[in-house]
């Protein structure tokens, strides 16, 4: 008994049934800590350092409960006492730690991690407004500070501190830890943020997400990707991730001389993963500490750091492969810029006149992923597609030279979070017909038994129906949305951009409006979810937002439409928004331009909740595909092959497609009259402008096969014990997609830690 009415008394003098959501959830944080605080760290002698600039963990109390075995205890003593986890959770704040799929990724590999006993904490900075608070205003996006610290969280501040020298003045940091409970385990591994006891939230400008850029004391770890757009932006980055891999590189090499280490055998003790190049600078980093610190030659130093580093590319969007001018790198630590230039005098003297590989080009721009493969000892992707595209084209200069470098590494998502504590009544309904051995193993294929049993169908129909009654409830709790709990729900969440085409999808929307106008009725009435946060900078991205709200509320004052077309844009998505809306969604939108996404993670959080997918051949769909089969997805659009040489002969023109009779008036509508009643010209005109002209990421060169294939699926929907059969088969084949697969390969292939 955890006798959570005792815990209540002593700290609120209450019972539970008197306390309220935020007491309720004080109570169990500090009952999950105590156990948490108490429990063993994994052991071993080899430890993994997972460093990243971002980490979307989401709310934990529920994960920490399922983990330590105490979930259904708890919400039974609170069902008990009148209220519900769902309930007491929505007290809670979710860390704003993160921006999307790359940090996302970082916090389900942590929880396999743990799970599996292995010695490895994850490393970034403690954030203190996060990425931004996103809000709509006039049919646009606006931003506020996410104050996710004013509330109670899992940060434990520790002792640890270090000196981070900078060129200009040296800062002494502060560690704060996230204990990371593995599911089952009885050990711990640690989330260890960085921070700066001098930062300051006053400099921040009031109503904005501006301060001054060049307080560096103050401003440091105030919000992840502060704006870049000028030098001071670009320095600012400069100073966050050599702070984030300072302290990082720091904490590792005490800890191995604290297990025994020498030093000279620093890679039997530690392995470094970068998430993305963001930490690339932990290679110099480690260099400049074993040299001047640990006294070890140059040479000895680069062999060691090149045991120890291992970097795993996540996009392979240019303006996502991290370059810095060298001389805003001088600017911040002389020392790692004059290391750098040792690296590549290095470079240029073993592959002479190769200036595909070179870390310095010619303007003296330094390129991060060349670091990160020339000094580490692996490179992978996240899924099959995207790694060929590193091999075969991208990084293919680098494959020629170090093939035994790369391998493929396709992405997971941990079932704890994502089923198990998200969707428990689909968790009951497989436990119950197939047994629990899948909490340990993620094999769900005995579900295939149950493909023609009605009586299954109907229950994983009901299961659907009360997880979009309880979305329903939700929106309209938090935000006044009214939807059609009975209508076909059909989503699209994740970062806005041009690559992930959700301005195809809001063309689709102009057509289904015009033919809903004209007469032809869906069967069942349609809402379309968007949810997902535009960098500040993306000008592009935000006109795609204002067309998909103003949309949404032609759509709205349309009484010939509304009834049977609603389009939503939930406001500040996050992972806590996912948890409702995945396990409600009967379509899945997975549609980017083919070989842009390098994996996706949400599209396998769909599967596993039991989603239909329309999907383009990219990232981790075509993986997906294959374990699904074709019959039970639905696949369009043009191959990555095929984009990747329309991209190379320069090959692509909208104009050709925009004359097209079925395209031309989605895309003239975009400026149309009817809707400037609700939108902002210019920003209308410039999407408008390019899209028939520009079109970078080829919105249009899809369009005309996605509508049929949404008109298809909309159909096929009409047969609900056929979906739902369907439904059951993604379900039953998610199980490659566990997050704890993909661990294990790490561990066989890069790290090497023993359990
Ligand atoms: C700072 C700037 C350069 C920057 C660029 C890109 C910052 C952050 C990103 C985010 C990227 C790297 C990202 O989130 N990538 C996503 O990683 C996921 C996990 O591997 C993939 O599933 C997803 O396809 C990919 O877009």
């Amino acid at each position: 008994m955890l006798n959570l009415n005792e815990r209540a008394q002593a700290q609120f003098e209450k019972p539970i049934s008197e306390l309220s959501n935020a007491e309720i959830y004080k109570v169990l944080l500090d009952l999950v800590q105590e156990k948490t605080n108490a429990m063993p760290a994994n052991q071993g002698k080899r430890k993994l350092y997972y460093i990243s600039a971002e980490f979307l963990i989401g709310k934990l109390l529920s994960n920490n409960l399922l983990n330590l075995g105490l979930y259904d205890e708890v919400a039974a003593e609170l069902k008990a006492n009148g209220t519900s986890l769902a309930e007491v959770e929505e007290a809670e704040a979710e860390p704003s730690l993160g921006n999307g799929g790359l940090g996302r990724l970082a916090a389900c590999f942590l929880d396999s991690i743990a799970t599996l006993g292995l010695n490895g904490d994850g490393v970034g900075l403690n954030y203190h407004f996060g990425l931004f608070r996103q809000y709509f205003e006039n049919n646009e996006q606006s931003y506020e500070p996410d104050e996710w610290l004013d509330h109670p969280t899992w940060l434990n501040k520790s002792d640890i501190s270090y000196q981070v020298p900078f060129g200009k003045f040296t800062l002494n940091s502060t560690l704060y830890e996230i204990n990371v409970p593995g599911y089952n385990q009885g050990t711990i591994n640690k989330l260890r943020l960085f921070d700066l006891d001098s930062v300051n939230p006053e400099i921040i400008e009031e109503g904005s997400i501006d301060f001054d850029k060049t307080d560096i004391k103050e401003n440091l770890t105030l919000f992840l990707y502060p704006d870049d757009s000028d030098r001071n932006g670009n320095l600012l980055r400069i100073y966050q991730q050599y702070f984030m891999v300072s302290n990082a590189a720091q904490l590792a090499i005490q800890e191995a001389i604290e297990r025994g280490s020498n030093i000279h055998d620093l890679a039997d003790y530690v392995v470094i993963q970068i998430n993305d190049t963001h930490p690339t600078f932990v290679i110099p980093e480690l260099i400049r500490l074993l040299t001047t610190v640990h006294g070890i030659d140059f040479d000895e130093a680069v062999e060691i750091t090149q045991n120890v580093v291992a970097f795993t590319n996540h996009t392979i969007l240019a303006e996502a492969l991290e370059k810095w001018p060298l001389s805003d790198i001088h600017e911040v630590v002389p020392e790692i810029a004059e290391i750098i230039v040792a690296l590549d005098e290095r470079v240029d003297a073993a592959f002479p006149g190769n200036a595909a590989v070179a870390i310095i080009d010619k303007r003296d721009t330094v390129h991060m992923a060349s670091i990160a493969i020339h000094y580490g000892f692996s490179i992978n992707g996240v899924a099959a597609l995207h790694t060929e595209i590193l091999k075969n084209n991208e990084l293919n200069h680098f494959y020629e030279i170090y093939p035994e470098k790369f391998s493929n590494k396709t992405n997971g998502i941990t079932f704890r979070r994502w089923l198990m504590a998200s969707n428990p009544e689909l968790s009951q309904f497989i436990d119950d017909r197939i047994g629990t051995r899948w909490h340990e193993d993620a094999d769900l294929t005995d579900l295939l038994a149950f493909e023609n049993d009605e009586e299954a169908l109907l229950d994983l129909l009901r299961i659907k129906e009360n997880n979009k009654e309880a979305l329903a409830d939700h929106l309209h709790r938090t935000r006044g949305i009214v939807i059609d709990r009975h209508s076909i729900i059909d989503v699209q969440i994740k970062r806005i951009h041009e690559y992930k085409r959700q301005q195809m999808l809001a063309l689709y929307i102009i057509y289904k409006y015009h033919q809903i106008k004209a007469g032809h009725i869906p069967a069942t009435p349609i809402t379309i979810i968007f949810g997902g946060k535009a960098a500040p900078a993306y000008t592009i991205a935000k006109d795609i937002i204002h067309l998909i709200l103003a949309l949404s509320e032609l759509i709205e004052n349309d009484l010939d439409v509304a009834p049977y077309l609603k389009v939503v844009f939930v406001d500040n998505y996050n992972v806590s928004e996912a948890e409702y809306l995945i396990p409600a969604a009967n379509i899945s939108e997975q549609i980017s331009l083919a070989s842009k996404e390098a994996s996706g993670t949400g599209n396998m959080k769909f599967m596993l909740n039991g989603a239909l997918t329309i999907m383009t051949w990219d990232g981790a769909n075509v993986e997906i595909a294959e374990h699904v089969g074709e019959e039970n997805i639905y696949p369009f659009g043009k191959s990555s092959e095929e984009i990747v040489d329309l991209y190379a002969n320069n090959a692509y023109d909208p104009q050709y497609y925009y004359k097209q009779e079925r395209i031309k008036p989605l895309v003239d509508f975009i400026i149309s009259d009817e809707l400037a009643a609700y939108g902002i010209p210019e920003r209308l005109h410039r999407l408008y402008k390019d899209i028939t002209n520009k079109d970078y990421f080829m919105a249009l060169i899809d369009l005309e096969e996605f509508i049929d294939v949404k008109e298809k699926v909309y159909s096929e929907y009409e047969d609900r014990l056929d979906w739902t059969r369907r439904s059951l088969i993604n379900i039953a084949n998610a199980g490659f997609f566990s997050a704890d697969r993909t661990i294990e390969e790490y561990n066989k292939d890069i790290w090497h830690l023993e359990n």
